[in-house]
């Protein structure tokens, strides 16, 4: 079963899909990962606000605060209509809200008008006891609210979450290559090689995550092909399964930041199911979606060349986490999530870039994603303070598709020296690499630099991370101590 739409997440994500890109990056920016929960304390805040105010209203006039609660749930409802993963039961929820929320009203307000005569003769002033009871009437009416809204909203995902428990998946045909030893270099305060899926970043314009039946999940290959495809997560389990460790990244990773992770997939490749479909020969793009709307454009070429571009339902031995697309989602290596790696994956578009526009193309980013080669120091980290005498330095580099030939550092803009890079578990992967340097005590600034199999060093010039990718040599400085 999916969930309702509630009318709160459905206005947050009305409210995401429509702020312009710049009001969007500067949330992200001020707020971090926790932009969304930003949103909802927000909302929540205004919600309260407006109940406090139909206290108030009502009790001034009857019907009046009714009437506030009617047009917010009447937003509610037009909110929840213009979200695309809406069912028509979602509407039902706000409609029941806001019945509720005004019985609860007349209900108090019925109390509240019998009390000042009580509280006169207690020789009490009226006044102040009140306001504070129109008040708690509001409050009240908001928190039945959000109960009847959350309960709605976890009976649903328990039932998906069990399911994904009892999912047993497939063995894969195809194993996963062995990690060279050394690719994990073991000094102290390096991220693992392969990022638990506990701390793997997590990037999606989702509210709350959707929850989506494996039983009821189909996904449709559609538009420019000979052949229209339908597959059902049996199906999809019953294919020859490959399993890859892949790196991917998001686009809005800065310069030496952490929106970014390594983990060993398990799924079909994309590229078979496109052969049963034939695409078109004028088809250069699959336009992916995801059940809540959101939309991925990918080079056709990409989903289709010998890359491991795949269906991917597992996740680091065990079924996809809700938050990172379960039961089924995309893992393209060399391209940035946000034209590639759709989580709740429904329907494969065949299509072509001078026909359809993906969810983040028309909000200032580039139609086209693949991953910049980059690299990051992690050991030490900047601003820390060391012991003079030889400093061990670590940290990762990646260049997805291509590998990495090579990793640089430089003290205070000097000559570039060979970091040593340990070898990498694939191209499609980060590597991880470390350099003793002999420092005396001071402050210094360091920076690395890497440079693709190809011999293609990363950019020096600092870019910001819209419309496609940061570049720049990340930089720390390091105080050395006697
Ligand atoms: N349905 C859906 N899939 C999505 C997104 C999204 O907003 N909605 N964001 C994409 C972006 S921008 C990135 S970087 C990756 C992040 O995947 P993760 O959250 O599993 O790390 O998911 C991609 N898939
Ligand atoms: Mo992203």
């Amino acid at each position: 079963m999916s969930p309702a739409v509630s009318p709160l997440t459905a206005v947050g994500g009305a409210v995401i899909d429509a702020v312009p890109p710049a009001v969007k990056e500067w949330a992200i920016a001020l707020f971090g990962t926790s932009d969304k929960v930003a949103l909802l304390v927000g909302m929540a805040v205004v919600i309260a606000a407006l109940a406090a105010l139909a206290g108030v209203l009502e009790y001034r006039r009857r019907f009046a605060g009714a009437a506030v609660i009617v047009v917010f749930g009447l937003t509610g409802v037009a909110a929840v209509l213009t979200r695309q993963q809406a069912t028509p039961g979602a509407v039902v929820v706000p409609v029941l809200v806001a019945v509720a929320a005004v019985i609860l009203l007349r209900l108090l307000m019925g109390r509240l008008h019998s009390w000042p005569q009580k509280v006169a003769y207690a020789g009490e002033a009226g006044p102040p006891r009140r306001s504070f009871l129109q008040l708690l009437a509001g409050g009240a009416a908001a928190t039945a609210a959000g109960g009847v809204l959350a309960a709605v909203w976890r009976g649903a995902a328990a039932v998906v979450n069990d399911a994904r428990q009892q999912l047993q998946l497939p063995a894969a045909g195809s194993a996963a290559p062995a990690i060279p030893s050394g690719a994990e270099v073991g000094l102290g305060g390096m991220e693992p090689l392969v990022t638990p899926n506990v701390d793997f970043y997590r990037i999606d314009t989702a509210l709350t995550v959707p929850a989506i039946d494996p039983a009821k999940w189909v996904l449709r290959v559609t538009g420019l092909v000979a052949e229209e495809i339908e597959l059902t997560f049996a199906e999809l389990l019953a294919k020859p399964l490959v399993e890859r460790h892949v790196t991917i990244a998001c686009v809005s990773n800065e310069v030496g930041g952490d929106l970014i992770g390594n983990a060993r997939w398990l799924g079909w490749p994309v590229r078979e199911l496109l052969a049963l479909a034939r695409p078109q020969p004028d088809a250069d793009m699959v336009l992916s979606k995801s059940t809540d709307g959101w939309t991925a454009g990918t080079p056709l070429e990409v989903l289709t060349d010998s890359r491991d571009a795949m269906l991917a339902v597992g996740m680091n031995g065990e079924p996809l986490p809700l938050e990172h697309g379960f039961p089924v989602r995309l893992v393209v290596p060399g391209l940035y999530g946000y034209v590639s790696a759709t989580k709740w994956l429904t329907e494969l578009k065949v299509t072509r870039f001078a026909d359809d526009v993906a969810y983040w193309t028309p909000r200032g980013w580039s139609d086209h994603g693949p991953i910049k080669t980059s690299s990051r120091i992690d050991v030490p980290r900047n601003g820390r303070t060391v012991t003079a005498g030889m400093v061990m330095l670590g940290g990762v580099a990646w260049a997805q598709h291509t590998g990495i030939g090579k990793v640089e550092l430089r003290v205070n803009r000097g000559d570039w020296q060979d970091a040593e890079l340990a070898p990498g578990i694939s191209v499609d992967t980060w590597y991880q690499w470390t350099c003793g340097i002999e420092l005396t005590p001071g402050q210094y600034e360091v920076q690395v630099r890497a440079t693709d199999l190809k011999g293609k060093a990363q950019a020096e010039e600092r870019r910001p991370v819209a419309p496609d990718g940061a570049t720049g040599f990340h930089t720390i400085t390091v105080d050395v101590k006697p």
